[in-house]
């Protein structure tokens, strides 16, 4: 047999590991593997800017649960993408960034974008590392995709120096360990299970917190049998605003009267106000399950201060709730489940019918009432939410079968990015993403790859020419007088987005939001609606108001 070329195996490798897409920025460094990716069959979606091919990987990971991979050149290539992995980790979403890298046989002298990447990428990742050769190129990558979906998923660095990509290796000589279709999965264990199951037993108000990991697909799905299977409800928690997560409604009123809490992959962290009073109650106890033993001790030492944790574990978030529903005993009463449900289904009775000025600029609740009709209307849906006070409002008033949202990390401008991944991987979904128009111009020039590309979705803008969310700030910190530099213009991006190829629409009446959205839709084009609205601050759900109001809608 030939020998064959370094970029051969990783295509390969990748190709053998079911990867299908590339998201990538061309470059020199990498142009051997998009060489070899015309063998392998794996196609590669061009994005404008790296930071867009990292959150697409991101996205993939997130909605099928397999990584997303993205291709970047080395040096600035690099660099460009490193910061998208920061929302990808604390997001617990699987993938993994190739990038180009100087050849080893220059480095130390000069070499042309010689740089120290995979240490630039250690903080964000999971692992990161430089590829030593070609024979192992295939090791590497089955090592990379199974660091990324196991235990806590999270994205790996692997950098592909030219030289290795360019040498050939006689196929004799091609390292192969047996193919790792699936990493290794730590189980609960039957004693640790039933000891869980007989602490949910016996709580009277307990709740299961998930975290991020377990937010869209086979996680969402188990939290669901989960909660059916204990009766206790299971919450996954996703949000930089915690326990104050407007998708959450006025979970805060609930989560302080529970007395067991079981954190299932969930980090005692700043989401969860560590653990302490008033967010939890002084005696509530705490079982806490987590894939990383680091990070097990860290989370039994946030909560030593109240020394309530009745047990530990360390075990595979998702894995850990199928052992869980398995031996599920029947405990939390019936009504504590109901209240559960209603406070997170709480909104202001107000909302429903709150309505602009029919010639003034939109209230975002009626965009997102707008929106939420056509996600109703949709046989499966993905919602993207991003941005500032916005993308709250969007995460408040809206819902849909898989969501995509900034995450723990609090970034903005992913939404773009994101819905072309969500169209890639979900063809048959209506793919609806909700951003403000600050966060709009991150990737505006991804309207572009999703044109030539034919990932048609919806864009819809909510303008209210300012970076609201720091307006806001500004106002409540510094004074009106003292709030400046946050306003952007009113811009046309509707038109923006038919220079490059897409369709626009612009809505400055409430009553022309439908058949505009309505056309968007139709126009079968990545589309933008762009919303003149109000600079409202993000909503907050009265603490106490659920089960004061019993409104649940
Ligand atoms: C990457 C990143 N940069 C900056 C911020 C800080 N930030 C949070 S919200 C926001 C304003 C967003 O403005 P826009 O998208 O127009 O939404 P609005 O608040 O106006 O509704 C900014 C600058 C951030 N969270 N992430």
């Amino acid at each position: 047999m030939a020998a064959l070329r370094g970029a051969d195996i990783l295509a390969r490798a990748l190709a053998a590991a079911g990867v299908r897409h590339l998201f990538s920025l061309s470059g020199n460094q990498i142009m051997p593997v998009y060489d070899a990716a015309l063998d392998a069959r794996l196609s590669i979606v061009h994005v404008r800017h790296e930071g867009a091919a990292v959150h697409m990987a991101d996205a993939w990971g997130r909605l099928t649960g397999e990584p997303g991979v993205a291709l970047l050149t080395g040096g600035p290539g690099h660099a460009n993408g490193v910061g998208a992995l920061y929302t990808a980790l604390a997001a617990e979403s699987p993938m993994v960034l190739l990038s180009g890298h100087a050849p080893l046989a220059e480095l130390g002298r000069g070499a042309f974008q010689e740089m120290r990447q995979a240490d630039l990428a250690a903080p964000v990742t999971k692992d990161s590392w430089t590829a030593g050769s070609a024979a192992t190129l295939g090791e590497d990558i089955r090592r990379a995709l199974n660091i990324a979906r196991s235990g806590r998923p999270g994205p790996v660095h692997v950098s592909l120096p030219f030289d290795v990509l360019e040498a050939r290796v006689a196929a004799g000589a091609i390292a192969s360990s047996p193919p790792a279709d699936s990493p290794p999965v730590q189980r609960l264990g039957e004693s640790a299970a039933e000891a869980v199951g007989a602490e949910l037993a016996r709580a009277h108000r307990p709740l299961v917190l998930a975290g991020p990991a377990m937010a869209n697909g086979a996680g969402r799905a188990a939290c669901e049998r989960l909660a059916e299977a204990t009766g206790a409800p299971v919450v996954c928690m996703e949000s930089p605003r915690g326990v104050n997560d407007p998708a959450l409604g006025a979970f805060a009123d609930v989560l302080c009267e529970a007395d067991l809490v079981v954190l299932l992959g969930k980090r005692p962290d700043f989401t969860l106000r560590f653990g302490a009073a008033p967010a939890l109650a002084a005696d509530c106890r705490f079982i806490v399950i987590d894939p990383e033993p680091a990070a097990l001790q860290r989370a039994l030492k946030t909560l030593a201060p109240v020394l309530r944790v009745r047990l530990s574990a360390v075990a595979d978030p998702l894995a850990a709730a199928e052992d869980l529903a398995a031996r599920a005993r029947a405990g939390a009463s019936r009504q504590w489940a109901q209240d559960v449900q209603k406070a997170i289904r709480f909104r202001p009775a107000e909302w429903q019918t709150l309505a602009s000025r029919p010639e003034g600029p939109l209230h975002p609740v009626e965009v997102g009432r707008a929106v939420q009709r056509i996600l109703d209307g949709a046989l499966d849906a993905v919602l993207v939410a991003d941005g500032g006070e916005f993308g709250q409002w969007a995460q408040a008033c809206t819902s849909a079968p898989a969501r995509l949202i900034n995450g723990p990390a609090g970034s903005i401008g992913s939404a773009i990015p994101f819905a072309l991944a969500a169209r890639l991987a979900r063809p048959d979904a209506a793919v609806v993403a909700l951003l403000g128009d600050g966060t709009f111009g991150f990737h505006l020039a991804e309207m572009d790859t999703a044109a030539r590309a034919r990932l048609p979705f919806l864009a819809v803008v909510g303008n209210d020419a300012c970076w609201n969310a720091e307006h806001q700030i500004q106002l409540r910190a510094y004074g009106r007088d003292r709030a400046h530099g946050c306003e952007l213009l009113p811009t046309r991006y509707d038109q923006a987005v038919m220079a490059l190829g897409g369709h626009g629409e612009h809505v400055t009446r409430a009553a022309d939001l439908a058949p505009a959205l309505e056309r968007a839709l139709a126009s079968q084009r990545p589309a933008c609606v762009n919303v003149m609205i109000e600079r409202a601050p993000a909503p907050t759900v009265a603490r106490g108001a659920a089960l004061r109001a019993g409104a649940a809608h």
